[in-house]
Formats: C-alpha cells, structure tokens, sequence
C-alpha cells in the first residue's frame, strides 16, 4: 500500500543495534517516507518496506503488503535465520564505503603477519629486541582470498598493488584480473594448496557452515614462507570451527589466526581466544554499517522502485546469499 504523498511505508526492525542514529538518517535521507520501528515485535500491518539487522523471527511474515526487505549487512544470514520470511525480494547491501574499508582490514591483516606483527608486540612486552630478517612481499608471499564477490575482489585488487601474489575461491567460475582463480569443489584442494595467507570472505549459508575445520586446515600448503598457514577470517563466525582452529593453532597446523567474527557474539568473557598468542581479534569491526553510507542508497531504490525500475543487489534466496 503506498500513501498519500505516494510513498511507501518504512519499518526499521534491528536486534542489538541502537535504532535512533537509522531513524535519523532515514528522516534525512527521505523527509517524506513514514518510518516506524518495530515495536516489540507487534508489527504494523501496513508497511512496504522492511530494512532488518537480525529481524525477531516471524515478524516479516505479519506483513501482508510487504513488497522488499533491506538487509542492513552485506551478509544475510542474519534474515534467513528467520525460517518463516515471506517470498519478497531482498536487497543487500553493496556499498562502496563498507568495501573500502573492509580491505582496509584485510591489508591491516595481512601486512600486519607478513611483517611479523604478533612477535614484534610480544617482543615488545617483554622488552625484547630481536630483529628478524625482513622481505617484501612481492615473490614471496601468496594471499588466498575466499569468496572472490564484492569484498574479495576488492582486496585482492589492493593486496596486488602491495606486490602479493593473489589467489582466489569461488562458488561459481571467475576471472578476476591478476588473480589465479579455482571455483567449487574440484577447485578447493589447487586453492589450498596455492596460499600462505587464508583470507575469508565468504557468506554463511548451508553449504559454507564451518567449512573452516581440521579437514580443511590439513589440505592447507604445509610449508608456506610463514611457516605455516595464517587464517584471516572476516566473514561469519558460522563459517568456523572454533575448537578446531584453536586445536590447529595448538598442532602447528595454522601458524596464527586474525578473527572478526565468532560463533558466538559478543564474544564470551572467558573464550581461550582472548588471550591466545597466536590470535589476533576485533570485535566484528571490519567494516561496519554506516547510517550515513547505507541509508540513502535504500531511499533512491524504494524511489526507483515506485517509479517501477527494478530493484538491485538481490540475493539469490536459493543460494542462500
Ligand atoms: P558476495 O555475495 O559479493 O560474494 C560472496 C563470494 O563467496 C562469491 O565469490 C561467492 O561465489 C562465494 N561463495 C559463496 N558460497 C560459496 C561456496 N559454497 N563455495 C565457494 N565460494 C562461495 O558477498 P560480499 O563479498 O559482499 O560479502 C561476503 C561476506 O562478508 C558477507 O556475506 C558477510 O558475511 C561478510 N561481511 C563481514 C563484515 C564484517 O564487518 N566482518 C562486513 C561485511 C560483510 P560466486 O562468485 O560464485 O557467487
Ligand atoms: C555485514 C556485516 O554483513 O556487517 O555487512 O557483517
């Protein structure tokens, strides 16, 4: 149902995040469009839109005139977790702020082991000056990247004008520009075998669920010029299996670990992760949403829609992502 300035209702529903600085841009960004929250999961029944974080479970099937959900992440495993979702269109977020910044994580990440970050800060503690030999990356290093969409294209663009050499893993075939790329499950053991650096950047759906385990660690490279393989993970936290890496960190099998995401968050107070040497944590700060870069971009395409252009940036709801 539109409204009597024409434009379709807004319903914001988040879970853990604080809704006022959402409301705020929304007002700004469309001053015409009514907007309102979601209140304890009682749900007006005449909305058009809904824009979810972690959406209470139930509530968009309530809807009978919803016509999309805006997922407020890249990621939507957080809508889907909602078994009940009514079969409307939903738009992810493809922002070129969040992936700049999210390869700016992943550059953080990947220098920050190459140049033998984690032993220099324990040196440092301990008041220890050692130097250890030092080259650059180029010739030397290999980055694997996991998931080669939005975010991994864009990192491995950056990471190749730090001289590593890229290597990438995809659901489906691609050709990336400079990128040595493998697709499926034929193509996963030549991946792992090709990199010293593991960076995730895959979706969590069924197929990807804790596909970061012991068999998977084992079919790494053994010898990488790190001695062995570092994983960096800034994906899901569903993606890995905790117990595993902190075993594979344990056997030598993963030489260290950078993780923004976990299976759990927050993070419980006394997971082993906090204080592990070999980890490396943010507290799934990557690349987080913006108000001010994700708001008025789901504005224009609630515009463009009621002109009757097509919405974009759709998942594919049988790929899960
Ligand atoms: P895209 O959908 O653009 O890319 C996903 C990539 O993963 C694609 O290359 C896809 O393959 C590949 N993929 C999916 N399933 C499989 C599979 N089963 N086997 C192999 N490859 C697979 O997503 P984005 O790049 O935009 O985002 C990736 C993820 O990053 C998000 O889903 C989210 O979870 C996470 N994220 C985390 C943030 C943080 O702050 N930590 C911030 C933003 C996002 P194909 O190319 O064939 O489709
Ligand atoms: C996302 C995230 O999916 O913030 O965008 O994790």
């Amino acid at each position: 149902m539109t409204h009597r300035n024409g434009k379709g209702r807004v319903l914001l529903a988040l879970t853990g995040w604080e809704p006022q600085v959402w409301i705020d841009e929304l007002t700004r960004a469309a001053p015409d469009r009514p907007v309102v929250l979601e209140p304890n999961g009682e749900a007006d029944p005449d909305i058009d839109y809904a824009i979810v974080w972690k959406q209470p479970a139930g509530l968009l099937s309530k809807l009978p005139n919803l016509k999309a959900i805006f997922s407020l992440g890249a990621g939507v495993d957080h809508v889907f977790a909602d078994t009940s979702l009514p079969d409307v269109p939903i738009v992810r977020v493809v922002s070129p702020d969040l992936t700049t910044r999210m390869s700016e994580y992943v550059v953080w990440q990947v220098l920050d082991h190459h140049r033998l970050g984690p032993r220099y800060r324990a040196q440092q503690a301990n008041r220890v000056w050692e130097e250890d030999k030092n080259q650059k990356a180029a010739g030397v290093i290999t980055v694997g990247i996991m998931g080669l969409g939005e975010l991994g294209r864009d990192a491995a663009a950056k990471l190749r004008v730090m001289g590593f050499n890229v290597t990438g893993w995809s659901r489906t075939a691609k050709q990336v520009e400079g990128v040595t790329c493998h697709a499926g499950k034929d193509g996963l053991d030549p991946f792992l075998a090709s990199a010293d650096i593991f960076v995730v950047l895959l979706p969590l759906t069924p197929e990807t669920r804790e596909i970061l385990n012991r068999d998977l660690f084992l079919r790494m490279k053994k010898r990488g010029s790190l001695g062995a393989p570092v994983l960096i993970n800034a994906g899901r936290g569903g993606l890995q299996n905790e117990a595993d890496i902190l075993a594979a960190l344990d056997e030598g099998l993963l030489s260290a670990v950078s993780l923004d995401v976990f299976q759990q968050e927050p993070l419980d107070p006394a997971s082993p992760f906090w204080t592990h040497p070999k980890v490396t944590l943010t507290p799934h700060a990557a690349a987080a949403s913006m108000p001010t870069s994700l708001i008025e971009p789901m504005a224009r395409q609630m515009d463009a829609f009621e002109r009757g252009e097509p919405l974009v940036n759709l998942v594919d709801r049988k790929a899960g992502y």
